[in-house]
C-alpha cells in the first residue's frame, strides 16, 4: 500500500498532527492520500473503523508488509464475520521462542476506542518497522523523545521524536498477537453484547427471547461463584438473557471467548492487555475477589509504570471510599477475560478502560487515546523479556482455593452493580 515516501509523509503527518492536537490550533481540511486516517482537521469528528473497512485495511496492509505481519481468523461470529487476529514480528511465519503479547480489543461492540488503539497500533507499527531511523520533529537530534509519556529533552514536546529502531528491537524480540475485534457482530450493531440469538435464560424456549451474551463474562473461571452467593455476585442479572451482563448459559458458550480461549491453550503469551472504555483506569485481577493473586506485587509494578505513560489511574482502592479491595474486587466481574487468562493461564493480564467518556466522537480524544497507547504496548512489550525470570522471583505464595473467595465475598457482603465497563 505505502511507497517510500508515502511512509514518510505519513510518519511526519502523524508526528505533525499530534503537535496540532495537543496545541490545538484550528486547520481546515487536509487529508491523507493513502489512508483513511488521521485527518489533520482537529475540530472535526472522529472517523472510526468498522468491521469491513478493518479488514479491507488489514488485507491493505499485508501487501507491503507480510514480512512482519500475518493475518489469520481464529473462527466465525454467530453471523458469520471473522475474527481476525494479527501478528506482528520478524519472521513472522514461525513460532518462534520469543515472549508472547496478546491485545484485545472489542469485547464490548459499543466501546469503539478498544479496537480503533489496536488498528492505530498496527499501523503505527508497519508503517515504522522498515524506516531508517528518523528525526521526525527536525531539531537535529534523532530519536531523542520516545513514546513514553515524559519530555525525555526537555524542549516543552512530548514524545516527539519517537524511536524507528525501538519497533525493529520490538518486533525482532516479540511476538504480539492482536485480536482487535473480539465482537464484530456486536460491533456492527453498535451494541456490547455479541449477536447470538437467546432462547431463554438456558436456552429451552422454542421461541427467540432476546439477543446476545456479554462475552466479558463468559470466561469460565470461577463459573460457580455466583450460583452459592447469588445476591453478591447478582445473579439475577448475569442469567437474565435480556439483560447487558448475560453471562450466556454455560461457560465459553460463545464462539468469540472459544476463539480466545482455543489461541491462548495453543500459544505462549506471557502478559495481556484488554481495551474497553471507559473510564481512563486500569485494573487487574482478581475481579471477583477482594483477595490477592500470588503476583500483586508485579501486577502493580507493571501497572504504574503503564500509567506513567497513559495517565490513567491503577486501581488498586476500591470503587468507593478507601477501603481496599471492595468485593468482589472493584465491584465484581466474574466471568471476565484478565480473571480467566490470570487464573487459568497465569497470564498477567490488564482491564485498559480507554477515554473519560463512552466511544468518544472528538478527533483529539480519540488520537490521544491512540497515541499514549502506542507508548503503552510498545512498554508491556519491552516488559516481556524479563515477565517469566520477574514472575518467578515475585511470586508469594497463597491459597487460591475458591472457599477463601467465598469466605471474602459473603464477609463482604452485596456488591455495587458496577464493574468493569
Ligand atoms: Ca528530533
Ligand atoms: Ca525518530
Ligand atoms: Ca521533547
Ligand atoms: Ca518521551
Ligand atoms: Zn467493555
Amino acid at each position: 500500500m505505502f511507497k517510500n515516501s508515502k511512509l514518510k509523509e505519513f510518519g511526519s503527518i502523524i508526528i505533525l498532527s499530534f503537535f496540532l492536537v495537543f496545541t490545538v490550533v484550528p486547520l481546515g481540511g487536509g487529508s491523507l492520500s493513502t489512508c483513511q486516517y488521521p485527518t489533520l482537521n482537529v475540530s472535526s469528528s472522529y472517523e472510526y473503523y468498522n468491521y469491513s473497512s478493518m479488514t479491507q485495511l488489514f488485507h491493505e496492509l499485508l501487501l507491503n508488509n507480510s514480512d512482519i505481519m500475518s493475518l489469520s481468523s481464529l473462527g466465525k461470529t454467530h453471523e458469520g464475520r471473522d475474527i481476525w487476529m494479527v501478528k506482528l514480528s520478524d519472521n513472522v511465519d514461525i513460532d518462534e521462542d520469543e515472549p508472547g503479547v496478546l491485545l484485545l480489543g472489542a469485547h464490548h461492540g459499543d466501546e469503539k476506542p478498544s479496537f480503533e488503539v489496536l488498528i492505530f497500533f498496527i499501523k503505527y507499527i508497519t508503517d515504522n518497522y522498515f524506516k531508517e531511523n528518523t528525526d521526525n520533529d527536525g531539531d537535529g537530534l534523532v530519536n531523542e523523545d520516545i513514546i513514553d509519556g515524559i519530555d525525555n529533552d526537555n524542549d516543552g514536546l512530548v514524545d516527539e521524536d519517537p524511536s524507528e529502531d525501538r519497533v525493529r528491537n520490538i518486533l525482532q524480540n516479540t511476538q504480539i498477537f492482536l485480536i482487535p475485534m473480539v465482537n464484530p457482530d456486536g460491533v456492527e450493531y453498535g451494541w456490547r453484547k455479541n449477536h447470538d440469538p437467546n432462547y431463554g435464560p438456558d436456552g429451552t424456549s422454542n421461541y427467540v427471547t432476546s439477543y446476545g451474551v456479554d462475552l466479558n463474562r463468559n470466561y469460565g473461571y470461577r463459573w460457580n461463584l455466583p450460583y452459592i452467593l447469588p445476591d453478591q455476585y447478582h445473579l439475577d442479572y448475569l442469567s437474565d438473557d435480556s439483560s447487558w451482563t448475560f453471562r450466556g448459559e454455560q461457560p465459553f458458550s460463545e464462539n468469540e471467548t472459544r476463539a480466545v480461549k482455543y489461541f491462548v491453550e495453543t500459544h505462549n503469551i506471557g502478559i495481556s492487555l484488554s481495551y474497553h472504555d471507559y473510564g481512563e483506569w486500569m485494573i487487574f485481577p482478581w475481579m471477583h475477589t477482594s483477595r490477592h493473586t500470588p503476583h500483586e506485587s508485579l501486577f502493580r509494578s507493571i501497572g504504574y509504570n503503564m500509567s506513567r505513560i497513559n495517565n490513567y489511574e491503577l486501581r488498586i482502592y476500591g470503587q468507593y471510599g478507601t477501603q481496599e479491595y471492595i468485593i468482589p474486587r472493584f465491584c465484581g466481574t466474574p466471568g471476565s477475560s484478565e480473571n480467566w487468562l490470570y487464573g487459568e493461564h497465569g497470564i498477567i493480564a490488564y482491564t485498559v478502560e480507554l477515554c473519560k467518556y463512552r466511544s468518544p466522537s472528538s478527533f483529539t480524544h480519540v488520537f490521544d487515546a491512540c497515541w499514549k497507547h502506542v507508548g503503552v504496548n510498545l512498554y508491556v512489550c519491552e516488559r516481556s523479556w524479563t515477565l517469566e525470570e520477574e514472575k518467578k522471583l515475585s511470586q508469594i505464595s497463597r491459597s487460591n482455593s475458591w472457599i477463601f473467595d467465598l469466605i471474602e465475598s459473603f464477609k463482604l457482603g452485596k456488591l455495587f452493580d458496577n464493574g468493569v465497563q
